[in-house]
């Protein structure tokens, strides 16, 4: 892309977007400084690096072969140093307990430690990462309908001193990075058919989720994720929104929202503004569900554009974490990640454009049609030139650029795996 076209555009955008009382400047030196949490698993289809097979299930699955996943931590490093030279702006690594660097030994999930996320946390360091954290219930032989939620006392202690265990881990990962790591909590505890005692399990949930939270930790915040169903496991989940809304908003924990855990028609832009009264912070997995929780790649389309405005509308972006969750196997994975994070971006960067002062006096005066003309017209204003000027500043591929830069990566490195 030519440089000073971009440069160009980005002159006549910035007086077009002054003309609506918007500082491009400033929308930019805010995109800059909001990191996206890159989820570690859409690299290698969630199978981590255990020595034991991954059994998957948990609700959850990667469809697709498409040739080229990482197999090692070096390789799924080299992917994400590949995706973060296509990227603008710092951003976080967030891995699940199921990618230590075990070094070919065979530690079980309720033997997890620090040590075996060392190497993590200083190569993280020299690429100017941060991490985040999840427990992995899922893919385990001793996973599966239930774990924190069993009846069963030794197969719901294996899962809470994995899930103690994490929280120990992600708090030095906060400690080392001298910043807070997110450790996010979910489990696919639910039943394929009907379900009689709903009750009982939440109430083990409850009591499980308390027994893992007695230690307060200073380096990282504890997330607990809800979800509308998982494959196999349709007719009821233990851990749904009632339940972990009630469960964050009583013991001020932080409630992920997965934008494809909910019915598909229901609004998760709308749910931002309530839960920031009652929850300390947001963690948000920005996924794509296409009819079902399909973990589709991220896209530019009006669920993340909503969302993303009501992030900055509220003002509260420092109590709001931005994470991806979509793993899709089926097309480049590197690309999968590009397309993904760059989407976010985009919509982010929209949502700082907004001409927000003005709207607000029009929604304060009453003039709706004003408010609708406005937010429509604002549909159409010069964004891309901004976001093409935000690559081309941040020394990454503009425009459509990047997709030779993951042509030559896939014949020069991941076809060859
Ligand atoms: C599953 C949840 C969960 C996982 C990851 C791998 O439905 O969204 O967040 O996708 O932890
Ligand atoms: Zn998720």
């Amino acid at each position: 892309m030519k440089k000073d076209l971009v440069q160009k555009s980005y002159e006549i955008a910035k007086e077009r977007y002054a003309a609506v009382g918007v500082d491009v400047d400033e929308a930019l030196t805010e995109l800059q400084k909001i990191p996206i949490s890159i989820q570690c698993w859409q690299a290698d289809d969630v199978i981590g690096f255990e020595v034991s097979e991954n059994l998957g299930g948990g609700g959850i699955q990667a469809t697709g072969n498409y040739p080229g996943k990482a197999r090692n931590i070096d390789e799924l490093r080299a992917d994400i140093e590949k995706v973060l030279t296509l990227v603008g702006g710092k951003h976080r690594l967030n891995l699940h307990a199921i990618y230590g660097d075990f070094k070919g030994k065979a530690v079980d999930r309720d033997m997890i430690e620090p040590a075996h996320f060392a190497s993590w946390m200083q190569w993280a360091k020299e690429k100017d990462l941060k991490l985040d954290f999840n427990s992995t219930s899922f893919g385990h032989p001793k996973s599966g309908d239930l774990t924190l939620a069993n009846p069963d006392k030794p197969v719901r202690d294996f899962w809470i001193e994995h899930t103690k265990r994490c929280r120990t881990i992600a708090e030095e990962m906060g400690k080392f990075q001298n910043d807070p790591c997110i450790l996010n909590i979910w489990i696919h505890d639910g039943m394929k058919d009907l379900t009689v005692n709903r009750y009982k399990y939440r109430k083990i949930l409850e009591q499980s989720l308390d027994e893992i939270f007695a230690v307060d930790y200073r380096n990282m915040k504890d997330c607990i994720e809800a979800k509308l169903f998982g494959i196999a496991l349709e007719s009821y989940t233990v851990g749904s929104y009632d339940f972990y809304l009630g469960y964050g908003a009583k013991k001020q924990k932080i409630v992920t929202l997965d934008t494809g855990h909910f019915h598909i028609s229901e609004n998760i832009a709308d749910k931002i503004s309530a839960l920031l009264l009652f929850t300390p912070e947001i963690m948000l997995h920005v996924s794509r569900p296409i009819r079902w929780d399909s973990d589709h790649v991220v896209i530019l389309n009006e669920d993340i554009a909503e969302l993303a405005k009501e992030i900055v509308r509220t003002k509260e972006l420092g109590r709001i974490h931005i994470g991806l969750d979509f793993f899709d196997a089926s097309i480049n994975r590197i690309g999968a990640y590009v397309i993904g994070i760059r989407s976010t971006q985009k919509a982010l960067l929209q949502a700082l454009l907004e001409p927000a002062d003005r709207l607000r006096k029009y929604e304060e005066n009453g003039q709706y049609f004003e408010r609708l003309a406005l937010l429509e017209e604002a549909k159409v204003l010069p964004w891309n030139a901004v976001w093409d000027y935000f690559c081309l500043t941040n020394n990454v591929a503009v425009g459509e650029d990047y997709i030779s830069e993951i042509q030559q990566y896939e014949k020069d490195v991941t076809s060859k795996r």
